[in-house]
């Protein structure tokens, strides 16, 4: 059943997902490895660094949230980062090697008022020649075409498991609500990332379940995160039992062969990983990371344990290519530096 360029499909149905998480465990590795190698070079996985730009008093339940309001796991709350320091942050994850910058909010949405903050930390991350990316819960038509405008390239917004199982996990929004800020981020024309966590307790028809949504999505996401639960202290998920690990690469197995044009990211909960789970995860076709210390507000490996890991596997990072050279950025930089001053000012004055 090898996937050609034009055999993408968008019409899978459970019974198939279901029946693909059922194979042999090496006839499913098989198959993931064949697809992979038809779409992309299987030695290179693509890095991208993450940034909490407002961390913790989100007013949201998500039971695995280290940063719901609702939950008390020992968490600063923070205001909005100031942009300088975004950018700083991001130089210093450029010059560490990462190629794709993604900015995190605990927020439920963003408000009118935090707008410009976040489009000119996009400007200026993108004037580094880093690829953007945001988080930032759910987003409105009109919010969704000011971040393209401003140039974002990727928004995240996770579908996070089953349509049947999202109720146990998250009450303050449906699903449906994931779905139309899903729908608004492909309309404004930006790349869409979307995917969900594994280990909440679901079954394996649930994450056959969350596959399903997105592999049938008119254009499947571009990237497709795959995260193992990091169980925080004070969720209600802290307790949960250990997910058998072939039960997640078998969930990075069937996300390959559904959507072989995507990049998937083996997301958070590496930390808990070993090395030999990980270069596994590589084999099922993951060929993306999240890159540096801390994720949001858990940690990650440590970058130089990564990069020897990827040494070892003889796997190179992914090159991002930007038309402008150094000092064409600099100057773009400059220039958007300017204008958040001038936006700041009027922002204070009419305070
Ligand atoms: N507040 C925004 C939202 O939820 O849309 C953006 C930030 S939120 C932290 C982004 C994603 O991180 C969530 O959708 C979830 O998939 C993932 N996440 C959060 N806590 C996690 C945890 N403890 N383990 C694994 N993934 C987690
Ligand atoms: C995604 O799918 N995983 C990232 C990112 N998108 C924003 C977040 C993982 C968060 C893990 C828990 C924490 O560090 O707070
Ligand atoms: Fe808030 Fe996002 Fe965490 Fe949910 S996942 S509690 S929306 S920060």
């Amino acid at each position: 059943m090898g996937a050609t360029a034009d055999t993408i499909r968008h019409d899978w149905t459970r019974e198939e997902i279901n029946a693909l998480f059922d194979l042999p465990f090496n006839d499913l590795m098989f198959q993931a490895q064949v697809v992979h190698r038809q779409f992309f070079n299987p030695n290179e996985v693509q890095i991208s660094t993450l940034c909490s730009i407002k961390t913790g008093a989100c007013p949201e339940d998500c039971k695995y949230c280290p940063q719901s309001a609702r939950y008390d796991t020992g968490l600063e709350k923070e205001q909005l980062m100031k942009v300088e320091k975004v950018v700083e942050e991001a130089r210093a994850a450029k010059n560490s090697g990462a190629t794709r910058f993604c900015m995190g909010a605990a927020w439920r949405s963003p408000k009118k008022k935090d707008m410009p903050y976040v489009t000119s930390m996009v400007r200026q991350v993108k004037a580094l020649g880093l690829e953007t990316c945001m988080t930032l819960g759910m987003l409105k038509e009109e919010q969704a075409q000011e971040l393209a405008e401003a140039g974002l390239d990727y928004y995240n917004h996770n579908l996070d498991t089953s349509p049947e199982f999202y109720g146990d996990i998250i009450t303050t929004r449906t699903y449906e609500d994931r779905l139309n800020t899903l729908s608004n981020v492909r309309a404004a024309g930006m790349k869409v990332c979307s995917g969900g966590i594994v280990g909440m307790g679901e079954q394996q028809k649930d994450r056959a379940g969350l596959l399903h949504q997105l592999a049938t999505m008119p254009q499947h996401p571009d990237s497709v995160p795959i995260n193992m639960l990091v169980r925080v202290e004070g969720t209600p998920l802290a307790d949960q039992a250990d997910l058998d690990p072939f039960d997640f690469i078998r969930t990075i197995a069937v996300a390959r062969i559904l959507m072989p044009r995507s990049h998937v990211r083996l997301s958070a909960g590496r930390e808990e990983m070993n090395e030999q789970m990980q270069a596994m995860a590589f084999m099922a076709g993951a060929n993306s990371i999240f890159y540096g210390e801390k994720l949001l507000t858990t940690p990650n490996p440590e970058a130089n344990k990564d990069m020897a890991l990827l040494n070892r596997l003889g796997i190179n990072t992914e090159k991002y290519e930007v038309e402008q050279d150094e000092a064409e950025q600099e100057e773009v930089l400059r220039q958007s530096m300017e204008a958040a001053r001038n936006d700041q000012f009027f922002y204070d004055a009419a305070k």
